[in-house]
């Protein structure tokens, strides 16, 4: 049988020279000022994305008007947030030409990634990269997953009972869900300066403060000026799930992000609400769920 290795670039660079995959990825240098976005799959990736290049990006792509809207060739306005901030570890060929070669990136680099903490190359810590992760609520993780997997499974169909026994046993590319939020978290409490622990429902209960948290994380505070001005304000509205997912190249036309599958774009965006897994999950469902995360982060301090 012929197993097929997604090149992990970064990972890749540990690799010897020799190592067949090499050639399939060259690898990328992790550098000191590199940010890197990290989530599991189906935790507001997208969001994530947009709300970090907005917030870095705002002295060379001013959030204009600060309430009456940003210019037309503002480019969230224009570019898919799934193509503003490269994954590591997908094949980067079909996104946008600069970001076909990370290390052509300038810095500081934004990036991203589904990779555990636990298994991200011990240079990416020793070099300080600042890593912001956001997790969310396990069960609309699962609801958004089954979702997901229906929209872009081309006639694949995913029964919801099989999509939470999947959740459950930890079957997926990325590992369980606890061990990668806990990898996460444990590193956020050694290490806070390097790790920036989010939740997706505080910050869609209070978008600005956290986004106020995330410019002060990444070394972008917003000035007085600009709070008293309404940018932060600005960077949410412009961020939601309301402004992005109507946009025409989010909501319509297809692409290749994950290598020879043209995917639709509007796939990222579904509802983006908060709790929808109760109109999909059954009490025997939730039970379970619910005491199989309780056993999981017990001790750890973390909780959805
Ligand atoms: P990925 O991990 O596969 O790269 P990700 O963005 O995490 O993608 O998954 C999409 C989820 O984020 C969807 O959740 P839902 O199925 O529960 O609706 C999607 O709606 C949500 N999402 C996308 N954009 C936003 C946004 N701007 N604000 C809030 N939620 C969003």
């Amino acid at each position: 049988m012929v197993v097929t290795i997604r090149p992990l670039p970064w990972l890749l660079a540990d690799a010897t020279a020799h190592d067949e995959r090499v050639t399939a990825a060259r690898p990328v240098q992790p550098r000191h000022d590199d940010i890197l976005l990290a989530t599991y799959p189906k935790c507001g990736t997208t969001w994530l994305k947009a709300l970090s290049f907005a917030v870095t990006n705002r002295s060379r792509h001013p959030i204009a008007g600060a309430g009456a809207g940003a210019g037309d060739h503002y480019p969230l306005l224009t570019t898919h947030p799934q193509d503003i901030v490269p994954f590591i570890e997908l094949p980067l060929r079909h996104l946008h030409p600069l970001d076909a070669d990370l290390d052509a990136l300038p810095s500081p680099r934004l990036l991203c990634t589904h990779v555990p903490h636990q298994l991200l190359p011990r240079r990416v810590d020793e070099m300080g990269c600042r890593i912001v992760y956001m997790c969310r609520e396990p069960k609309d993780v699962v609801v958004s997953t089954w979702h997901y997997i229906n929209k872009v499974g081309n006639g694949f169909f995913l029964h919801f009972d099989q999509a939470f026994d999947q959740l459950v046993d930890g079957f997926s590319l990325y590992g369980p869900i606890w061990d990668h939020c806990l990898g996460y978290w444990k590193k956020a409490m050694e290490e806070p300066e390097k790790v920036l622990f989010l939740k997706y429902d505080d910050m869609m209960a209070d978008p600005v403060g956290h986004v106020k948290k995330l410019a002060e994380f990444l070394r972008v505070p917003f000035t007085d000026e600009e709070i008293g001005a309404g940018v932060v304000e600005e960077v949410v509205r412009l961020c939601s799930f309301e402004k992005l997912s109507r946009l025409p190249m989010n909501s319509s036309g297809v692409a290749d992000r994950i290598g020879g599958r043209p995917m639709e774009n509007s796939a990222y965006f579904r509802k983006g609400e908060v709790g929808d897994w109760k109109n999909h999950l059954t009490e025997e469902m939730t039970n379970k769920l619910d005491a199989i995360i309780e056993e999981k982060l017990k001790g750890s301090g973390l909780t959805f």
